[in-house]
């Protein structure tokens, strides 16, 4: 990772290296925080952060999931985020908000730890690694499923589900797979540790439901908009496991990951082992928009 000057705490932009927080604090524990996931683009029009709007109202419903009260409001918080990118000169760069129960008592209940508030700012480049927007990634299903509903809600971004994205993750790290994909609990595909996932066959686009164990992700929400307005019809419904082995195409949407084709699932291999036509005419109008900064939806806030 490449370290950035200032991060914002708690109200401040304090140096990096200050950023810090106690071995006691309730987050360390038990995973207690909510976060996003945000980037913000250099466009030919000037840098602009995607979907800012929709990031830091999904940090407020996470944390209503788990009864957080974040003590700024969303516009301080989206003004906060813009005063980190400025502090730290980036013209592009990942933002993380993260708020987290800190200090205050242990134990599970979380309500006697205080709430607090930091946001990130740092450069970072592909996420599944160099040239993977062309080539596509080798992916395997994981072993590990995605977690159940009604144990942790998937709706929320949460610190502790990512426990079980590590789980995914690292399985198909052991095995050189770029990424794994999970299951919900009952058999049907779910997401990736990190991203959405489409497949496409017969020029039909699939993706699952909102109620299996996904994070119904903003770059998901993105593909499926432009997707109607290319003309193909979009359907969310249950991909049982074998779809992925017949697909066409298949590619994972995510802030960190944007448009990433999937070449290979447990080594079948889809279409032709590279993009597909679907996926790189999506990913060219995806990528359009934040390159030029022509934004016809409104996605964009220009910094
Ligand atoms: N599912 C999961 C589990 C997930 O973490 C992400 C984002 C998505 C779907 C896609 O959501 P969206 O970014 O709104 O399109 N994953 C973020 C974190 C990656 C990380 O390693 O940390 C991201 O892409 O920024």
């Amino acid at each position: 990772m490449i370290k950035s000057s200032k991060i914002w705490m708690n109200g401040e932009l304090i140096d990096w290296n200050d950023a810090k927080i106690h071995i006691m604090s309730h987050v360390v524990h038990y995973g207690s925080s909510t976060f996003e996931g945000i980037r913000c683009y250099e466009t030919a029009k000037g840098s602009a952060i995607l979907f800012l709007d929709e990031h830091i109202k999904r940090l407020r419903d996470s944390s209503k999931i788990y009864r957080i009260e974040i003590p700024y409001s969303e516009t301080e918080l989206k003004e906060a985020s813009i005063a980190t990118i400025k502090a730290n000169g980036h013209k592009a760069c990942y933002i993380r908000p993260l708020v987290y129960r800190s200090q205050g008592a242990l134990g599970v209940n979380p309500h006697l730890a205080a709430i607090e508030v930091a946001i990130a700012t740092w450069e970072w480049g592909t996420y599944l690694g160099e040239d993977v927007l062309e080539t596509g990634v080798d992916v395997r299903v994981s072993s590990w499923n995605r977690m159940a509903p009604n144990t942790l809600p998937s709706l929320a971004k949460a610190g502790g589900n990512y426990l079980n994205s590590q789980l995914i993750k690292m399985e198909a790290l052991a095995d050189n797979y770029a990424e794994g994909l999970a299951l919900d609990v009952n058999g049907y595909v779910s997401e990736g540790s990190g991203e959405n996932i489409f497949i496409v066959r017969d020029g039909v686009i699939y993706t699952p439901m909102s109620g299996q164990s996904i994070l119904p992700g903003f770059t998901r929400a993105a593909v499926m908009h432009i997707a109607k307005e290319l003309g193909y019809e979009v359907r969310e419904t249950l991909i049982p496991r074998e779809a992925l082995y017949l697909a066409d195409e298949i590619f994972l949407t995510g802030t960190a990951a944007e448009i990433t084709p999937v070449r290979s699932v447990d080594k079948y291999p889809i279409g032709n082992e590279k993009r597909g036509p679907v996926t790189e005419a999506l990913q060219h109008h995806y990528l359009s928009i934040v390159q030029t900064g022509e934004d016809p939806y409104s996605w964009l806030t220009f910094i």
